[in-house]
This record gives structure tokens, sequence and C-alpha cells, in this order.
């Protein structure tokens, strides 16, 4: 499969010098896509051919706008399991989590095409007679969507529906290693009718998007950035839509803490340190980071975690597995830099003592050169220790114990992040407790740090990002602006705060 950027509905072919194979990580000599990379002139040329659309596209009703949105999820459902098994083979995620995955852009669709008929304004009470007061919901304009490979179609459309819902248009840099299932999700939301040039998607390296971002946002041709991935890359987006006075959306990095309280359900809570550990090969945002156990359970926990994680399956992502390989061999790397991170004083409890393989480690998968790795659970981890302070983006938990709930949701807040959290406990007033006193974004009582739901705020403070939600009707407010408009029927000139109505 050969893919190139499509700009105002056309393929923009010649624009691009350089070439990226987007390679099957299950399988390392399968090229899943061969891409054509855009430089930075062509990402900013993107962004002025979708400011000309938006000026359109604004004027189309919203409730129609909603209707072509309907149009998207049915295209999505109606594809939903070649979707997901493309997902599968481009970035390893297991079949079944790939068609999550999918149900989630579906779920997104359902939201937002009803917002389509609400997107609601307000009549609001003036100080003086004869005036009426009303706000308007209006578009933000052009929204840069660059996001990460690791939900390569579920996280976009998290921006990309409802940025288009709100009337604006779209420029959409996906990750270079999910190139195929982006384009495949592109093509599915363009022929819902969307209007060319409404929804644009560019490939291109990290430098030639910064180089673009720069130019259009000088150009005035962006008005919102939307950002899914690492904190260090979120810092340097951040600072330039600063330095363009624009807030952008940025869903960050996290070192998602799980609380396991002395009354927890222990087997409950080693099924959601199995899952949101490991699933997605642990490269989830909202990847468990640290358990953090009551000193009384710590033992009884280790031992069931150690069996569980020992009994998992990883492999063949088209199979029944916990999880399958790293994203791209620049996961890989990265995570076996993160293993250097281990410290005499840590027990390393699972992952045939921590020494790595790029093989299958369960045997040789298929002798494909899998990117494959075992799981490791870290005992022993404490503040300070860079893998109980920094996100691990891989298979890989760190466990440490407390005292008393106080000491717990201290170590929860202190590496500084705040996008997920988790407590398990059977006492209400813990949890609540919890609640308050955690940085998150989230809080899970009972449940996993990672599986949010597509109508429910999403994400995160701190090292996390700047406070930007994404999901549901939240997300309304970073797609449109409001507007204020005043009508004064009185036939005279009155000055606000300076004829006020006298009782
Ligand atoms: C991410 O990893 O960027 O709640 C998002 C979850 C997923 C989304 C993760 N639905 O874990």
């Amino acid at each position: 499969m050969r893919i190139v950027s499509v700009v105002g509905g056309k393929a923009a072919e010649d624009t691009s010098a350089a070439a990226y194979d987007s390679v099957n990580p299950a399988r390392t000599a399968d090229i899943v896509a061969k891409v054509r990379l855009a430089d930075g002139a062509t990402f900013a040329w993107a962004c002025s051919v979708a400011s000309a659309a938006q000026r359109e596209w604004e004027k189309v009703p919203a409730p129609v706008r909603g209707r072509v949105i309907a149009s998207m999820g049915r295209l999505v459902e109606a594809n939903a399991e070649e979707l997901a098994r493309l997902v599968t083979d481009e970035i390893g995620k297991p079949y079944a989590e790939a068609l999550g995955e999918v149900r989630e852009i579906v779920d997104t669709c359902d939201f937002f095409l009803g917002e389509g008929r609400r997107l609601y304004g307000q009549t609001v009470p003036s100080e003086m007679p004869d005036k009426s007061l009303f706000t308007f919901r209006v578009p933000v304009g052009v929204a840069a969507v660059i996001t990460a490979g690791n939900f390569p179609v579920a996280v976009p459309s998290w921006y990309i529906v409802p940025a288009l819902l709100c009337g604006n248009a779209v420029v959409w840099k996906p990750a270079e290693y999910a190139a195929a299932s982006a384009h495949a999700l592109y093509r599915l939301f363009a022929a819902a009718g969307l209007p060319d040039g409404v929804l644009n998607i560019v490939f291109a390296d990290g430098p030639a998007t910064s180089t673009g971002l720069e130019a259009a946002l000088e150009e005035g041709t962006v008005q919102k950035v939307g950002f899914t991935g690492s904190t260090a890359v979120g810092r340097v987006i951040g600072e330039l839509c600063g330095r363009h006075l624009q807030s952008p959306c940025l869903e960050l990095g996290g070192k998602n803490p799980m609380v396991v309280m002395p009354d927890a359900d222990l087997d409950l809570a080693v099924e959601g340190a199995l899952f949101s550990g490991f699933g997605t090969a642990g490269q989830r945002c909202t990847s468990l980071g640290t358990v953090i156990v009551h000193e009384s359970a710590h033992d009884a926990f280790v031992e069931r975690y150690v069996r569980a994680v020992a009994a998992a399956k990883v492999g063949d992502p088209r199979g029944d597995v916990l999880y399958g390989p790293m994203l791209d061999h620049r996961f890989a790397e990265r995570f076996e830099e993160y293993l250097g991170w281990l410290q005499p004083h840590h027990t390393v409890v699972t992952g045939a003592t921590g020494r790595i393989t790029t093989g299958n480690p369960r045997g040789d998968f298929d002798g494909a050169g899998g990117l494959f790795y075992h799981p490791v659970v870290v005992d022993g981890v404490r503040p300070g220790d860079r893998l109980f302070m920094e996100e691990t983006f891989g298979p890989i938990v760190g466990v440490t114990t407390f005292g008393g709930l106080d000491e717990a949701i201290a170590l929860a807040n202190r590496p500084g992040y705040g996008l997920s959290s988790s407590i398990y406990t059977t006492d209400p007033k813990a949890a609540f407790r919890f609640r308050a006193g955690v940085g998150a974004g989230m809080v899970s009582v009972n449940n996993s740090t990672s599986g949010a739901e597509a109508h429910l705020p999403f994400g995160g403070n701190g090292r996390s990002g700047n406070g930007s939600r994404q999901s549901g009707m939240w997300v309304l407010d970073q797609f449109t602006r409001w507007q204020a408009m005043n009508w004064d029927y009185s036939g005279r000139l009155q000055k606000a705060q300076m004829d006020v109505a006298e009782i």
C-alpha cells in the first residue's frame, strides 16, 4: 500500500521528499504501507486550504453537520472489522482491543451527532431595561490535530469529530508508524459527505510538522492545536502556541497510580493491574505506572500479581493475547532505555530477571523478529527513582507500599503527572478522600486506570497536560469560542455601569 497526504480532497503527490515504511511490529519484514512524507511547506499550505474551506463549512447549519457526523459513525461501524485488522497489523494492538478502539470512534460520533441540534447559546439578563444579552458558540477556525499512534484512530476522532461538528476545518498529522490506519479512517470520514478541504491529512515527521505549524500559526491559518503524545513534545507545542497567544489542547503522558487499600478485593485489584499495566503492552497514556499497596496487603498482592503476569499470554496480536509487540522500533529502543533505570534496591519479580529479548518472550515468535518484550514487575520502587517518577511507556509496572491513606495520596501525586488514577477499596470514605486528594483528571474506584468512556471528560493536569479536556460536552469549549451580543431596543444610548436602573 502506498500512501500520500490528502489536501483539499486531492492527493498531495509531488510535494514530498522523504519516504517512510510503516512496518508490522509483530513481523518486522512486513511493510504495511509505504508513506510519502510531506515537508513543512506542505503542512502550512494544507492549513491555508483548510482555512478557505472552513469559511464555507461554518455556514452549513450545525444540525446538518451533525448528520455528516452520523454518516461518519455509520461508515466506521460498517467497516469496523477491516479497520481493526489494519490497526492490529500496523501497530500490533491485539484484535479485540483494536475492535474496541474502533467502537470508541462510533461512540464519539453517536455522542456528537446530537450535539449538532444543541450547540446551545444563552440568553442573559441585562442590567438595563429594554436590552437583551445573548451568547453564541462560534467555531475557532482551523484545528491542527497531531496524534500519537498507540490509539491511531480513536484518539484522533476525539478531536476531529467535535472540531468538525462545531464548524471547524481540520489538518490531521497522524503518527508515521500508524499512517495506514490513519489513512483508512480519513477515507471513511471523507466519504461521509465532507466538502473538500474541511478534513485534510498530512503525513510528516516531527521537524517538518513543527516548521509547518510555526508557519501556519504565523500566517494565522491555525486557531487551535490538539496534540496527544509525550510530555516533552507537548512542552514544545505549548511554547509555540503560547508565542501566538493560543492555548492548545494537550493530552500528554502519565505515571498513573493504583492504590490498593487493606480492605481491597485483591483478585479484582490484580485483574485491574494486569489489564492497565500490560494491556496495549503498557503503551497507553492511561497505563498503570505504580501500584501503591498497603504494607499489610503487599506480599499477598505481589504473589497473586506475579502469578497472573506469568500466566498471561504475550504474542501474535491477531490471537487471544494480553498484549503484542511494541508499537514500532523507536518505542522498543526507548523501552530498553527505561529498563536501564533498574536499581540494586529493586526486585524484578517477573520478566526473566529483567533480561530483555527482542524475540518472543515465550519462544521465537514465527522467527519474524517481532518487537516483543517480557512483562516486568519491579518491586521496591520509591520516590526519587526514575522508575517511580517517569512515564515508562511499555510493559513494566512498579510496586511500592504505604501505611496510611494520606501517604498513599502523596505517593500517587509525587511524580507530578495527573492523568488517570485508581483506588481499590470497599470503604467509600477512602474512595472519596482519594478522589479529593489525588491530582489526576480521572479517578477510578475498583477499576483500572485505563478504559475511559467517550462521553466523560478525558484529560490531565501537571505533566499530563494543560488542563484541557477531550470527550463529551466539555470538549465544545475547545473547538468553539463564546461570542457575546447585546441588543438595545430602548431607543437611547444606555451606558453599562453608568445607567444602571434604580429601584
Ligand atoms: C491514550 O493512550 O492516549 O482510557 C488514550 C483509555 C483509552 C484511551 C487512552 N480509551 O485507556
